[in-house]
C-alpha cells in the first residue's frame, strides 16, 4: 500500500511539473512590422492572422509596430506564410523572431514601455 501511494504521488509531480515546463515554454511568433498607420492596419492585420488554423491569439501594438502571434499547443505557423501575408497586406515585415514569453507578457511590456 505504501508503495502505490508513493507511486501515485510520484505521477501528480511528474504531471505538474510537465504542466509547468510547458506553461513556461509558451512560444510566440513576434514580428516587427512597419507601415501600420491606424486602428484600421491594426484590425486588418489581427484577422489575417488569426485566421490561421494555428494560431491562438494575436495582439497588434501600433505604437510599437509589433505584430504578436502566439500559437496553439503543438502547432507552428510558418515565417515564410506570415511573412506572406503581411507584406500581401500592403506592409513591411522588419523582422521576425520567436520568443518564450505569452501574449500577456507582451501586452505587459508594452504597456510598461508606454508609461
Ligand atoms: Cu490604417
Amino acid at each position: 500500500m505504501k508503495s502505490i501511494a508513493k507511486f501515485a504521488l510520484t505521477t501528480v509531480t511528474f504531471t505538474a511539473l510537465a504542466l509547468g515546463v510547458a506553461a513556461v515554454h509558451a512560444e510566440t511568433v513576434k514580428i516587427k512590422v512597419d507601415g501600420m498607420v491606424c486602428a484600421f492596419c491594426a484590425g486588418s492585420i489581427e484577422k489575417k492572422m488569426k485566421a490561421n488554423k494555428e494560431t491562438a491569439e494575436v495582439f497588434v501594438s501600433l505604437e510599437n509596430k509589433i505584430v504578436a502571434v502566439a500559437q496553439k499547443p503543438g502547432q507552428k505557423l510558418d515565417d515564410a506564410k506570415l511573412k506572406a501575408q503581411i507584406a500581401d497586406a500592403g506592409y513591411e515585415v522588419k523582422g521576425i523572431e520567436r520568443v518564450n514569453a505569452t501574449i500577456a507578457d507582451i501586452r505587459a511590456e508594452v504597456k510598461a514601455k508606454k508609461s
